[in-house]
């Protein structure tokens, strides 16, 4: 069955018919935005999550799914840099998936879309220990740490974070953004966090406000 609307593509990115959904990108990308893009395929990864969830997916498909975004994201690289004012550095974003969580897919376009927008971005990459957080935002002088989790196991890890960096005296330093498919507001104000972003958008909009950039 040809990709004809984005429904379509959530079914391919469920199916796995990675040919067929990395020659649709190419396509869109002559027509739109690419974190449209992108967020088409997310839902597509989404809607193969739920399949895992009831039983009617496995780990294979899981992996398999996760590797066909990151070729698609691959491939919107290019666009989503070009999209973004590369000259100006806005300031320092440290970006990682939390200890224990090897999810890194979202963080990822989170910070190709933050480095698009011109900032400068470390990332951490997944499966990241507190210590590293605390050691490289002593480092890099980041005006913001970006922390990811997925899994309702991990996501007490961002709290965890968000002590080590007061304990290091680094709290007032530092404005904390989490994200991830578990976090949320209400989250963030309970461990002390500056912002939630819910995706990659409003994760540039936070990190914007939290450096005090209006635009
Ligand atoms: C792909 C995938 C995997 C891949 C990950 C590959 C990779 N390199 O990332 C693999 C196969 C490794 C995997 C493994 C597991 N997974 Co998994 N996985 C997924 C899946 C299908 C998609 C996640 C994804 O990449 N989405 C696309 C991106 C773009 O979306 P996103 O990550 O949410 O990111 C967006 C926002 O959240 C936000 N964001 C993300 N990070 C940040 C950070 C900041 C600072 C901000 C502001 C915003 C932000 O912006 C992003 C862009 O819009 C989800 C389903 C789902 N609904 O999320 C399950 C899911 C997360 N996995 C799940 C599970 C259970 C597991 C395993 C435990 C399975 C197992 N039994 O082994 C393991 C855990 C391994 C580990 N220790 O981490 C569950 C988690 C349930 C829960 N609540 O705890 C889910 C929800 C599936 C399900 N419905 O059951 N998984």
């Amino acid at each position: 069955m040809p990709i004809e609307s984005d429904a379509d593509v959530v079914e391919a990115v469920c199916e796995l018919r990675e040919d067929e959904v990395l020659a649709w990108v190419g396509e869109q990308l002559e027509l739109r935005p690419p974190l449209e893009i992108a967020d088409a395929l997310a839902a597509g990864l989404e809607q193969l999550g739920a399949r895992f969830a009831d039983g009617r997916y496995f780990i294979p498909e899981l992996v398999m799914g996760g590797e066909i975004f990151a070729k698609a994201i691959e491939l919107l690289t290019p666009a989503l840099e070009a999209s973004g004012s590369v000259l100006k550095k806005h300031g320092t974003v440290v970006m990682g998936t939390v200890k224990g969580d090897l999810h890194d897919l979202g963080q990822n376009l989170v910070s190709v879309t933050l480095a698009a927008a011109g900032f400068e971005v470390i990332n951490l990459g997944c499966d990241v220990a507190p210590e590293r957080f605390v050691a490289e935002v002593e480092r890099t002088g980041a005006q913001v740490v970006g922390l990811s989790a997925l899994l309702t196991t991990t996501m007490q890890m961002q709290a965890e974070i968000v002590d080590a960096l007061a304990a290091a005296g680094l709290r007032d330093r530092v404005r904390i953004l989490i994200g991830g498919a578990v976090a949320n507001q209400r989250w963030a104000d309970e461990i002390g966090a500056d912002a939630y972003g819910a995706d990659a958008i409003d994760a540039l909009d936070k990190v914007k406000a939290l450096v005090g950039i209006n635009t």
